[in-house]
């Protein structure tokens, strides 16, 4: 039998008020209109395009510190259904953020959708902040602790967020990239004994090695689709400087493709985030460029692509 053939359901989620800097709105269409479709479509894989979500008008309303709470409560509710359509339809889901709040809807439809999942978070940051340890007020440093059944005490109930129910236990995430962890994060991480390859693992060991440790440690209690969250800024900003929240010394652009060519090997990829990509914070066109272009090139290294090359199993050479 042919193994399935692949297919990503693209979900453009146009949505920046998890942060406060202007243009995390303009990922999914730069990202579109970079080829995405295109190429994806050219290494074989079925393309359903599910555009952008239209979310409701919400008033500015801030909780405390905590900033535009309602609007990024309803939008992920929004996010969460049309996820969990999109994987009832059969496909790889691919979500293009906007910032990281939105993980909140991703992953929460994703396992609605599917039950119970791992993910891999590759990112500069923890984004496990709670709305009681947050000093930013932003909601895209907090996404993780909205998801985890073991912070649900520790989560108020605030407005537009009752919809969220925890889907997501400790054990089943693993963490790439950190760089940047608030002392409340890191306490939060030792206590749940979250798996954790900072960036210092990924010197330590090589960014093969953690691959492979990533996927033995999900592996090893059942497979279960895999959720790939993933920031832009988890890569250094020499090569993806058009983002909101850059940290110095981050994944190469080979480390980073290499993680997704190595999930996408494994056949338990079901969803991605490609979040974060701001096109109006580069200094030059070449800056959004190159952010923008390693986005794509990490979305199709989801979807099979190797940089050693491939060909159609049904390829024969022409004779002379
Ligand atoms: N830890 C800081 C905060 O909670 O605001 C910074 C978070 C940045 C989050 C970026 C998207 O990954
Ligand atoms: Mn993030
Ligand atoms: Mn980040
Ligand atoms: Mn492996």
């Amino acid at each position: 039998r042919p193994p399935p053939q692949r297919s990503a359901g693209i979900i453009g989620a146009a949505f920046w008020r998890g942060q406060s800097r202007l243009g995390v709105h303009e990922g999914p269409d730069r990202i579109r209109s970079s080829g995405l479709l295109e190429r994806l479509k050219q290494q074989g894989c079925a393309v359903k395009d599910y555009g952008n979500l239209v979310f409701d008008d919400v008033d500015e309303s801030s909780v405390g510190l905590l900033k535009s709470v309602a609007a990024v409560g309803g939008a992920n509710r929004r996010l969460s259904e049309a996820m969990k359509a999109v994987k009832m339809d059969g496909h790889t889901a691919v979500m293009l953020g906007g910032d990281h709040s939105l993980a909140i809807g991703s992953i929460h439809g994703h396992s609605a959708a599917v039950g119970e999942l791992s993910v891999v978070w590759v990112d500069a940051h923890a984004d496990i902040n709670t709305p009681l340890t947050t000093y930013t007020g932003n909601f895209h440093g907090q996404p993780m602790s909205f998801l985890l059944h073991e912070l649900h005490s520790k989560v108020p109930v605030l407005p537009n967020f009752s919809w969220v129910k925890p889907c997501l236990s400790a054990k089943d995430l693993v963490y790439i990239g950190l760089r940047d962890v608030d002392p409340a994060e890191h306490y939060i991480l030792k206590m749940l004994g979250v798996k954790v390859f900072s960036i210092s693992e990924v010197d330590r060991l090589g960014v093969a090695r953690v691959m492979e440790e990533t996927c033995d440690y999900l592996t090893t209690r059942g497979k279960k689709p895999v959720h790939l969250s993933y920031d832009i800024d988890a890569i250094d900003p020499s090569v993806t400087p058009a983002t909101g929240t850059p940290v110095v010394g981050g994944l190469t652009y080979r480390e980073g493709v290499y993680i997704t060519e190595h999930l996408s090997q494994t056949g338990l990829l079901s969803a991605v985030d490609l979040v974060e990509v701001n096109p109006q914070l580069g200094k030059t066109e070449a800056d959004v460029q190159s952010t923008v272009n390693t986005a794509v090139d990490l979305l199709l290294g989801c979807f099979r692509r190797l940089r050693e090359g491939n060909h159609p199993t049904d390829y024969t050479l022409p004779e002379p």
